[in-house]
């Protein structure tokens, strides 16, 4: 198990700042350039952004470029190559792209092709429609000179044929897996969970320093799901909304939940209305509690977001929600506040 020092080591990252909800992010000044990612092990991806970001690349380019890392990392087993597959034993993916201009495109259910991000990419520019899934997406992808790769690593592969033992889907089992290393960690007095230091779904916005806004999402889904079950990862406005005018948010967690609210898009309409993006998040948070009452503890979906100034901030509904955060001011992963 990859220890805090040695994730220190690898990332390059000085300061890691976790378990701070202490922290408010939205009471910062805002600075541009920002990047910032779902989940603390996304430093490296955010790394990625800023050596677009900080040469004065686009917002755009830079989400893209971030989110292939844990697209490309065997070991990030929610997104890309070796992410667990379905209870089929395939692994699909799905991803989006939103940039300044409104303009959108995203993959569904797309296998064999480790990028999907760039698939949803030339979705957005060279095609007229916004959504392509399973098939006809890797049809497109193929006619793009995309290559056809097996995505499922002996580790996934391993995982998948477990759960088989029991084929009992539980969407929140990282969550609960997550929470039960913790509780051993802090049991065995370790000073900083390693356990936080978890990666899931990637959700990337940025702010280049023109003060244009774009975003990118990116998953393998839900561990086990349904053969051709779709989150929200690929849907514009439930797992990514960018507007210029307002900033950009994505999600993280239980999809279909994030789908019901539509989440990102209901963060920035109310980052609209004046929120902070911190608490923009914890109006989406609170409208899936609305949603889901007493069985609301049960789920996590973290939020972040970022507005036109650079500010940012993020919630979620259980604790162990982190959020990876690159500007010219700072290098670091924060724990959100969450409401549980
Ligand atoms: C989904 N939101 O497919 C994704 C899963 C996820 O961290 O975020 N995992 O529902």
């Amino acid at each position: 198990m990859m220890n805090r020092k040695k994730f220190l080591q690898l990332t390059g990252v000085s300061g890691l700042l976790l378990g701070s909800g202490k922290l408010n992010a939205s009471k910062r000044a805002g600075t541009k350039p920002l990047v910032v990612s779902t989940w603390a092990p996304n430093v490296k991806a955010n790394k990625a952004a800023w050596e677009i970001l900080s040469k004065g690349g686009t917002a755009l380019d830079a989400v893209e470029a971030g989110v292939m890392i844990p697209e490309a990392d065997p070991t990030d087993n929610s997104v890309g190559y070796g992410g667990l597959p379905d209870r089929d034993g395939k692994v699909t993916l799905d991803a989006c792209i939103m940039n300044h201009l409104g303009q959108c495109g995203s993959v569904m259910c797309l296998e064999h092709i480790m990028h999907p991000i760039q698939v949803a990419r030339l979705v957005m520019e060279e095609t007229p429609h916004v959504q392509l899934v399973g098939d006809g997406a890797l049809k497109f992808a193929l006619s793009k000179g995309f290559k056809k790769q097996n995505l499922l690593t002996p580790a996934s592969e391993k995982a998948w044929k477990e759960w088989l033992k029991t084929s009992n889907y539980d969407p929140n089992r990282s969550v609960r897996e997550l929470e039960e290393k913790i509780k051993k960690e802090k049991q065995n007095n370790e000073p900083w969970p390693v356990a936080l230091l978890n990666h899931d779904t990637i959700g990337m916005v940025a702010l280049d320093a023109n003060g244009n806004l774009s975003g990118a999402c990116t998953t393998s889904g839900m561990a086990f799901k349904m053969r051709g079950r779709v989150g929200d990862s690929p849907i514009i406005g439930a797992g990514l909304f960018v507007d210029n005018e307002v900033g950009a948010a994505t999600a993280t967690g239980v999809g279909e939940e994030m789908v019901k609210v539509c989440g990102a898009h209901t963060v920035v309409e109310m980052m609209r209305n004046g929120a902070s993006p911190e608490d923009a998040c914890k109006e989406a948070v609170r409208r899936i509690i609305k949603n889901n009452g007493a069985k609301a503890k049960d789920l996590q979906v973290g939020f972040l977001a970022i507005n036109k100034n650079g500010e940012y901030g993020g919630y979620s509904m259980m604790k162990n929600f982190t959020m990876a955060v690159r500007s010219e001011k700072e290098e670091q992963a924060i724990e959100t506040k969450s409401w549980y």
